[in-house]
């Protein structure tokens, strides 16, 4: 069936890029595990494939399907979040400028400041919550704004329609990675970026079975581009790879509904609970930018970050205690998932830049699953009693 933008979400989620098989009639895109595609006569191909690296029809429905959910017209599926970055920042030549948001990744931080950096690409952090601090930041080198919002761990929420009219007023490239919020409770691409990335390890995969990433753009000269680039680098994503994420977009929203209602009952729950400092989510009227995120998302996400009281040794306590929240590195699975970044995933960014970022000793983060909410409270109190 043809689904077109005016669809709803769950119908696009299951349809976008999908047709029967035209083969077989199989109603699920085959998993086509084959390398090569045998030609009539060289250069003569039978369809619209020659090798898997530069396309298979696999990859081809995941790019076609993740793409339409974002409101793009063109999506490229990578071997992983990371390999979905490094392919933007190959858009780059030695001497160009970027500005990265000071919280990200901090794979991500890695690749811009220890990997691209030797190769001439400067990389300026600035928190793009304060648009002043982008506007003076951005010079003639810039030609690349790395935006992610909500952030990773520390949940700030920056304005893309903001950040993207400085950039379009500069022509500079605006990036927005958007694996925190999900296509379902944003799309970047609708407010002025010029590209969308998802680690698609994250929710869209939702079940922590795979390694992936995608962008979407849409516009043609961008999508030729990091097209070559996919082509070249060939940090593409397996054919099974591709099958498992197809399988899972098509639950994207209904598991997405449930994050969120999970997350805002598990962040009410500790915000006033004896032994947290400070709970951050976007949904809490505390957080600094609540009315932003109201506005710009249509929902709150399953990401929770909390203030434990005391330091080292009570996080320890905590993350060595829980039972359902299982802890480690990574989120968005439909399995609740405990982390510490300052020793886990956000252990390669300097010591001083955690301290300016609030990433300390007594910092931790959930990413709150779709088990039983009651279940999860119950084990999180357990942890902090
Ligand atoms: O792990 P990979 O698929 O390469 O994705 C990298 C990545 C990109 N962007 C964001 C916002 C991310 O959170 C990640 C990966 N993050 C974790 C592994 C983590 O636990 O935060």
């Amino acid at each position: 069936m043809e689904v077109s933008g005016t669809h709803d979400f769950g119908t696009r989620a299951i349809h976008a890029g999908q047709r029967p098989d035209p083969s077989t009639g199989a109603i699920m895109t085959p998993i086509y595990q084959t390398s090569t595609f045998v030609q009539q006569s060289p250069g003569k191909i039978i369809g619209e494939y020659d090798y898997s690296r530069a396309a298979n029809p696999t990859r081809a429905a995941l790019e076609a399907n993740i793409a339409n959910l974002e409101g793009g017209k063109h999506g490229l599926c990578f071997a992983s979040g990371v390999a979905a970055t490094g392919a933007v920042i190959h858009l780059l030549s030695s001497g160009d400028k970027v500005l990265l948001g000071d919280d990200v990744y901090g794979g991500t931080n890695r690749l811009f400041n220890r990997v691209f950096a030797q190769l001439g690409i400067e990389t300026v952090m600035v928190d793009m919550t304060d648009l002043d601090a982008v506007k003076e930041a951005i010079d003639e080198r810039t030609k690349l704004i790395w935006l992610e919002t909500p952030t990773n761990p520390t949940l700030k929420i920056a304005d893309i329609k903001a950040v993207a009219e400085i950039a379009k007023a500069n022509k500079v490239t605006l990036a927005v990675d958007n694996t925190f919020a999900t296509p379902f409770l944003q799309n970047p691409l609708s407010l002025g970026a010029d590209i969308v990335c998802h680690s698609t390890t994250k929710y869209i995969g939702g079940h922590s079975d795979s390694i992936g990433g995608v962008l979407v753009t849409n516009d043609p000269d961008l999508h030729q581009r990091l097209k070559f680039i996919q082509l070249s680098e060939g940090a593409v994503p397996g054919i099974m790879e591709c099958f498992l994420l197809l399988r899972s977009t098509k639950t994207l929203h209904v598991r997405m509904q449930r994050h969120c209602e999970n997350a805002a009952k598990i962040a009410d729950h500790l915000n006033n609970h004896p032994k947290v400092e400070k709970v951050i989510y976007p949904g809490l009227e505390s957080h600094p930018q609540h009315e932003l995120a109201k506005r710009q998302m249509c929902g709150f996400g399953g990401m929770i970050t909390i203030y434990i009281k005391g330091g080292l040794e009570e996080s320890r306590a905590m993350l060595e205690k829980t039972h359902l929240f299982a802890c480690a590195e990574s989120l968005g699975g439909v399995e609740s998932l405990i982390e510490h970044p300052a020793i886990m995933t956000h252990a390669s960014v300097p010591a001083e830049h955690r301290a300016k970022l609030g990433i300390t000793d007594n910092l931790v983060r959930l990413s709150v699953g779709i088990e039983g909410v009651d279940d999860l409270i119950a084990d999180l109190d357990q942890a902090l009693g």
